[in-house]
């Protein structure tokens, strides 16, 4: 896209939903609605600014190639991604979550090699690494909380929330990997080229976030 534009990368559903008051109160809002247009790109109330809406794994890697100057990622994509080619300015404090082991009560206490279900693949290779644990990883889509039910896994690497899912399932939540919210993610290069807007931008977003967290 061209050099005035300042492209903004977003994922459909809870990021946002959380997206938008932020970019509201940095005086940006969609023309179009993701949930019903079939547009890829959604033009703004700001001629120069346009909005991406893409899968939430795909963000980095749409901001890492500069075909987004800007993107808003979860924390737990940006650990799997790796961040190569992104700086992340801003904690945006949405989208919260943890990331964690769980399984069956006791899961992990086998004396064999633990089997652990996840999509979140290099962050649990990390995670074993770290602590010296000789894992087997089995690297699964979604629906992680069926792994142990059906025998495919020991335990699960996966998003926590209310708990609800686990709960659904017979599974507990075991150990604490992570505290997860939703990064602004920014282009190295567009940083240099774009400075002066791109600073003004996450400026204003800044600020979007330090009143929403005064308002809560
Ligand atoms: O769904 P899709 O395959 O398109 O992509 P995605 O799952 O990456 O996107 P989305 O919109 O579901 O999640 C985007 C981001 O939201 C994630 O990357 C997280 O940073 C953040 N987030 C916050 C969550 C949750 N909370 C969350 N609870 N993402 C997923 N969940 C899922 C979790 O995986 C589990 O299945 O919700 C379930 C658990 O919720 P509770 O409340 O039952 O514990
Ligand atoms: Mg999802």
């Amino acid at each position: 896209m061209s050099n005035e534009t300042l492209t903004i990368a977003l994922s459909k559903g809870r990021i946002y939903k959380d997206t938008l008051p932020l970019l509201a109160a940095a005086s940006i809002t969609p023309v179009d609605d993701p949930e019903t247009s079939r547009k890829l790109i959604l033009d703004t109330n700001l001629p120069e600014v346009k909005l991406v809406v893409i899968r939430a794994a795909d963000v980095p890697t749409y901001v890492q190639y500069g075909a987004a100057d800007l993107g808003v990622s979860g924390k737990d994509v940006l650990m799997e991604h790796g961040g190569e080619g992104i700086y992340e300015p801003l904690d945006l404090g949405i989208a919260r979550c943890k990331l964690m082991v769980a399984g069956r009560p006791g899961a992990t206490e086998t004396e064999g090699r633990l089997r652990v279900a996840t999509k979140f693949v290099n962050t649990t290779r990390r995670y074993y690494a770290e602590q010296g644990r000789q894992v087997e990883i089995i690297k699964l889509y979604g629906s992680m909380e069926l792994a142990p039910i059906v025998g495919l896994a020991d335990c699960i690497v996966d998003l926590v929330d209310t708990g609800n899912t686990l709960r659904a399932n017979g599974l507990v939540p075991l150990e604490h990997i992570a505290d997860i919210s939703s990064r602004l993610v920014v282009n190295k290069a567009s940083m240099k080229m774009k400075s002066a807007r791109m600073k003004d931008l996450i400026q204003r977003l800044a600020e979007a976030v330090d009143q929403a967290a005064a308002a809560a």
